[in-house]
């Protein structure tokens, strides 16, 4: 017996009432009166599990690259606001979602181009792609950011990036809550009054504060609701994910998964958005399990692919992928010699708080989804 069986499908006790003319006309009444009959809508608004409209997604970088680089020919940064190519997932147009409510896209900025300080509900998030001389700015504090790096700009801070005249062309991927923020109706936005912000620290102060593994500043108080430590670097991450596979038992679904954390609590590095780093050593097969929430992968380093709701997705760095809420999943390393790993982004601090986190391992098939013979729809 599993938590769910509460939840399992029966027909007995749901609405089930057939049209009758007398019964049309009543609802066209009720409509009248800006009303309607719960029955006639009671089994879609309580589905008898999580149900996503967001499908399964791989946004592979092979075909997205130039297109991405090509809009810099299009649009400056100043016309554009910010120069992004958003991704679609087919089942959520309407809110410009990724998956869930999340959104992410593609942002691309060459050398000597900045984009304006502005600030805004949502919280977002950054992790580099490609190239060198990038950085951000959020309330004052200046970050240079590296491939795999991974930034924040939480809600409400003033942020702005760009990349220096000695860089190279930056891509990098936005994530933000977005779809969230609007459903919740609590979206406000501003523009920086000045378009840019005075730097008033020495650059990467965040990570010489607050950056040390275990330690924390005792003359520094810090009570906002999300991560003093804006900038995660991808050296120590990946050191850090090494060491855990080797000491620690494998997480069957997960291989060596760790979550980046704010160092003064311990928790998710913002409020309604957390991010991840994990590690699939050479070979790895993980077992499918599924959960709520919503969750963006993109591949960091190395090759495999992902089995979800069924369909087989093919992976390599920098593809991104999606897992909505309730879909089953397992990733697997194809290569026998080297490790693979996986950033993502989740709507779980959301799920968490609000109560509403459930995750089921599959218990059929030694843990394994029978795999669809044909392409994800
Ligand atoms: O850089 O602040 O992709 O506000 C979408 C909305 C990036 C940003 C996006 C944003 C940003």
């Amino acid at each position: 017996m599993t938590k769910y069986d509460a939840f399992r499908e029966e027909v007995e006790g749901r609405a089930n009432v057939e049209d009758s003319p007398e019964l049309i006309a009543y609802y066209r009444e009720l409509e009248r009166l800006k009303t309607g009959a719960l029955w006639t809508v009671a089994n879609k608004i309580e589905p008898w599990q999580p149900k996503s409209d967001s499908v399964p997604v791989i946004w592979r970088y092979r075909d997205l690259r130039e297109h991405v680089m090509r809009s810099v020919r299009l649009v400056t940064p100043e016309r554009a606001g910010r120069r992004v190519i958003f991704l679609e997932n087919p089942g959520r147009r309407d809110v410009s979602a990724a998956v869930g409510w999340l959104y992410s896209g593609l942002q691309v900025m060459h050398p000597g181009e900045l984009a304006s300080a502005h600030r805004h509900s949502s919280s977002a998030l950054r992790f580099i792609m490609e190239g060198t001389g990038a950085y951000t700015i959020v309330d004052g504090h200046k970050m240079t950011l590296g491939a795999n790096d991974f930034v924040l700009t939480p809600n409400g801070t003033w942020h702005e990036h760009g990349v220096e005249e000695t860089g190279t062309p930056c891509i990098w991927q936005d994530g933000l809550d977005i779809p969230l923020v609007n459903a919740l109706e609590a979206g406000f936005y501003a523009v920086h009054p000045d378009l840019h912000q005075a730097v008033g620290f020495p650059v990467d102060d965040c990570v010489s504060m607050w950056g040390a593994a275990g330690l924390r500043p005792h003359l520094v108080s810090w009570n906002k609701p999300y991560s003093p430590l804006f900038k995660y670097q991808w050296e120590p991450t990946y050191a850090a994910l090494k060491m855990y596979a080797t000491e620690s038992d494998e997480n069957p679904f997960d291989g060596a998964l760790m979550h980046y954390t704010n160092p003064v609590s311990g928790g998710h590095v913002m409020a309604t958005v957390g991010a991840s780093m994990q590690l699939l050593r050479p070979g790895f097969r993980g077992k499918a399990h599924r959960h709520t929430g919503s969750v963006l992968y993109q591949v960091a380093k190395g090759e495999g692919y992902s089995i979800i709701n069924g369909y087989r997705f093919d992976w390599r760095e920098r593809d991104i992928f999606c897992v909505p809420s309730w879909a089953w999943h397992e990733h697997v390393n194809i290569s026998a010699t080297d490790d693979a790993c996986l950033f993502s982004f989740n709507d779980l601090p959301v799920m968490e708080k609000l109560a509403l986190f459930y995750e089921e391992a599959l218990a059929d098939n030694a843990g394994h989804q029978p795999v669809s013979s044909e392409a994800a729809p």
